[in-house]
C-alpha cells in the first residue's frame, strides 16, 4: 500500500481504510491532507475496496477542526470556489466508486462536517459533536454545501446549524438524519467495520450502479442562471467584507471577533 505522510491507507477482506493522521493541526482540511486524501481515494480504487471507512486515529479529541483557516484566503477571492482544495475532496468522495463510511469520533467542526455527510453511511461515537462554523468565522459557505445539508438534515435543521454554528449532539444529529448510527465510543470501530464487512457480501458492480444513481439523483437542484448570479453576488459581497476579514484575523488573534455588518 502507498505510504503517505497525513493519512495511513490499510486494505483488508475489500475493506479499505483511510486514516486522518495530521494531529500537529488537528486534522484540518488543508491542500497537503487533501491531496494526500485523493491520492489515498486514488489507491483505493484501483485496488478495487468494495467499501472505504474513513477515521481518525483511535481516541481523538477533535476528528477535524475543519478547513485550514490559516489558508483561507484573506478576502476578496471566493473561499470555496469548485476548485478550492476542500470542493475537490468532497466530490472525490461522492465520486468514489464504492461506498464511503465516515466513522466518528471526536468532535468535527466546518467543512468536516460537510466532509461527513458527503460519505454514504455515518456512524459516531456517542459523545461525537458536529458544529458548522461559517458564520462563526465571517464565510458564506457555497450553494453545493448548503444542498449537501438541506439534502441531509432538512431546510430547518440546516438552517439552524448554519445560522447558530453551534455544535450539536450526536443524539441530534440522530434525530436530525445527519447520521446513520451512534454508538458507544468503546464499539465504534466493531460496529462499523460489521457494517463495512455487509457491503462486501453484495455484488460490487451493483453497489457502485446504486452509489451512482444516487450521486445524479440527490444532485437534481435546477437553478437558473439568475439565481446562480444572485448567489454568486451575495458570496462576493461577504467574501470582500470586512467581516469576512475580522472572523479569521480574531480566530488567529484567539479573541471573540467584532463583526458589524459590512
Ligand atoms: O495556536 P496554535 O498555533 O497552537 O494553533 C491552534 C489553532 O489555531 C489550530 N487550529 C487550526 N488551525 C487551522 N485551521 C483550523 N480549522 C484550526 N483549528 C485549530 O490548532 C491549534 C490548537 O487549537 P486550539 O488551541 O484552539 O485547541 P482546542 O483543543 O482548545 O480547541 C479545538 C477546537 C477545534 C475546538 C478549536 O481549535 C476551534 O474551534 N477550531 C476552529 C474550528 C472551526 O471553526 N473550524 C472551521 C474552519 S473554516 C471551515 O471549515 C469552512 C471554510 S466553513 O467555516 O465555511 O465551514
Amino acid at each position: 500500500m502507498l505510504v503517505l505522510e497525513l493519512v495511513e491507507i490499510k486494505l483488508e477482506d475489500n475493506i479499505g481504510t483511510i486514516t486522518l493522521n495530521h494531529q500537529g493541526k488537528l486534522n484540518s482540511i488543508g491542500e497537503a491532507l487533501v491531496n494526500d486524501l485523493i491520492a489515498a481515494f486514488d489507491e483505493l480504487e484501483s485496488a478495487q475496496a468494495q467499501v472505504v471507512v474513513l477515521r481518525a486515529k483511535p481516541g481523538v479529541k477533535v476528528w477535524s477542526a475543519g478547513h485550514d483557516i490559516s489558508e483561507l484566503p484573506d478576502g476578496r477571492r471566493d473561499p470555496l470556489g469548485y476548485h478550492d482544495s476542500l470542493e475537490k475532496l468532497l466530490r472525490r468522495v461522492q465520486d468514489f466508486p464504492a461506498p464511503v463510511i465516515a466513522m466518528i469520533e471526536g468532535t468535527v467542526w466546518g467543512g468536516a462536517c460537510d466532509l461527513c455527510i458527503s460519505c454514504d453511511i455515518v456512524i459516531c461515537a456517542d459523545d461525537t459533536t458536529f458544529a458548522i462554523t461559517p458564520a462563526k468565522l465571517g464565510l458564506p459557505y457555497n450553494a453545493s454545501g448548503l444542498v449537501h445539508f438541506i439534502n441531509v438534515v432538512g431546510p430547518q435543521k440546516a438552517k439552524e446549524m448554519f445560522f447558530t454554528a453551534r455544535p450539536i449532539l450526536s443524539r441530534e444529529a440522530l434525530n436530525s438524519r445527519m447520521v446513520n448510527h451512534v454508538v458507544k465510543r468503546e464499539e465504534l470501530e466493531a460496529f462499523t467495520y460489521r457494517i463495512a464487512g455487509t457491503v462486501t457480501e453484495n455484488a460490487p458492480l451493483a453497489v457502485r450502479a446504486l452509489k451512482r444513481q444516487f450521486r445524479h439523483l440527490l444532485g437534481g437542484q435546477m437553478l437558473s442562471s439568475e439565481t446562480f448570479e444572485d448567489i454568486q453576488g451575495m458570496r462576493r459581497e461577504v467574501y470582500d467584507s470586512r467581516d469576512y476579514r475580522e472572523g479569521i484575523q480574531a480566530f488567529r488573534e484567539k479573541r471573540k471577533p467584532d463583526f458589524k455588518g459590512r
